[in-house]
């Protein structure tokens, strides 16, 4: 008898804000692996931002998802049969599978997960790739020193919670800009910010910043973009460090918005800003995660996964934490 595996597909590439119907569940049958791939079983799946912009046609820096192919993404789960000398059954592994119970993968792009360490869910967040870009984006770019305000949008997310918590450790004075009271509350009380404002309740960013920022702002980790960072930007002090880690606030807007004219202000203060794609510093990435594990191990660094049950529930649990439903970092729980 086949064996089947249920994926969900891209259906329709959406306009604005992504819908329900923009995707599909679909039964296939299970295809075994070929010479140096794996076909893994999924146990966790990772909804992600970037996946917004892989549903356009013609993404940038990797090719858009095709209608009717399965969404991309990365997964954790047991390594169910191998045609790769590095991967036994019976093995954990994260893959780039995508959104379906059954995923096959080249062995090579593949990383074995140990778990005995830490819970396999880990390796798709605080252990994998948003932890990485939180300590690539921040250490490397932002380089912050003891002592120096650290501003952070989308603080309660994956990356943002992270990027706060490593600044807090580096010694700075850590403040952070969300979308609700109870993420303003876990980033403040549970994270250690020093403080934090709802962005969706407070009326002016500028004065609210001027507040919890009396020393101005040293470096901003940018997840957002948008009238926070135009707010944030005004705030910088000289010599300050801004990193571009995302525009969530543009991902789902069908026209682009316009905003004031900040340049002046990277002369006159000197400001510098840059952005990165946390892909590019794969020669980090073992010093990171090994940073991070340590950090978390001694329990200075704490995560929150936020964790949705069933493959049918990936559309919505995307839709929701592109809408900001989620508190740390967002997982579909599959198998
Ligand atoms: P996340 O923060 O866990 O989830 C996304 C969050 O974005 C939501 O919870 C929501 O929180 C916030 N948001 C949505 N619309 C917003 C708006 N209009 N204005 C302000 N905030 C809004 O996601 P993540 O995985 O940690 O990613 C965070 C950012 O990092 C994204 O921009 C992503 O693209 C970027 N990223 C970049 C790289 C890279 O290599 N450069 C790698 C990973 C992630 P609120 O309730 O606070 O609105
Ligand atoms: C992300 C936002 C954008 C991200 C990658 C990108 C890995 C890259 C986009 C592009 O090159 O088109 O959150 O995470």
């Amino acid at each position: 008898m086949t064996q089947m595996n249920w994926r969900i597909v891209l259906a329709a590439r959406p306009k604005g804000l992504p819908t329900e119907a923009d995707f599909r569940l679909e039964e296939v049958p299970i295809v075994q692996p070929g010479e140096g791939e794996i076909l893994v079983r999924t146990r966790y799946l990772s909804v992600d931002p970037y996946m917004r912009g892989r549903m356009n046609e013609g993404a940038s820096y990797a090719p858009g998802v095709g209608l009717g192919e399965v969404m991309v993404g990365g997964a954790v789960g047991d390594v169910v049969a191998s045609r790769h000398a590095g991967f036994a059954e019976g093995d954990v592994a994260q893959v780039h599978s995508g959104w379906q119970d059954y995923g096959l993968a080249s062995g090579d792009g593949a990383r074995k997960v140990d778990p005995d360490l830490a819970p396999i869910s880990t390796s798709l967040g605080v252990l994998g790739m948003p932890g990485i870009t939180a300590w690539v984006g921040l250490l490397e770019i932002g380089h912050p020193q003891a002592g120096e305000t650290v501003v952070v949008s989308g603080a309660a997310g994956a990356v943002g919670s992270l990027v706060g918590q490593i600044a807090r450790i580096k010694g700075c004075r850590v403040v952070g800009v969300a979308g609700s009271d109870v993420k303003v509350s876990h980033v403040t009380d549970e994270l250690g910010f020093a403080a934090a404002f709802n962005y969706k309740t407070t009326l002016d960013y500028g004065a609210a910043l001027g507040e919890l920022c009396p020393d101005g702002v040293d470096v901003y980790f940018d997840n957002v973009g948008g009238t926070i960072s135009d707010a944030v930007l005004q705030h910088m002090n000289v010599g300050g460090r801004i990193s571009v880690c995302g525009q969530i606030s543009q991902y789902n807007l069908r026209t682009p918005e316009m905003g004031p004219r900040l340049t002046w202000l990277f002369i006159t203060r000197r400001l510098q800003m840059r952005g990165f794609l946390v892909f590019d510093f794969e020669k980090l990435y073992a010093k990171a995660l090994q940073e991070m594990s340590a950090w978390v191990q001694d329990g200075r660094l704490s995560y929150r996964e936020d964790i949705v049950a069933g493959l049918e529930q990936t559309p919505a649990a995307f839709i929701g934490m592109l809408t900001g439903d989620n508190i740390g970092k967002r997982l579909v729980q599959v198998a």
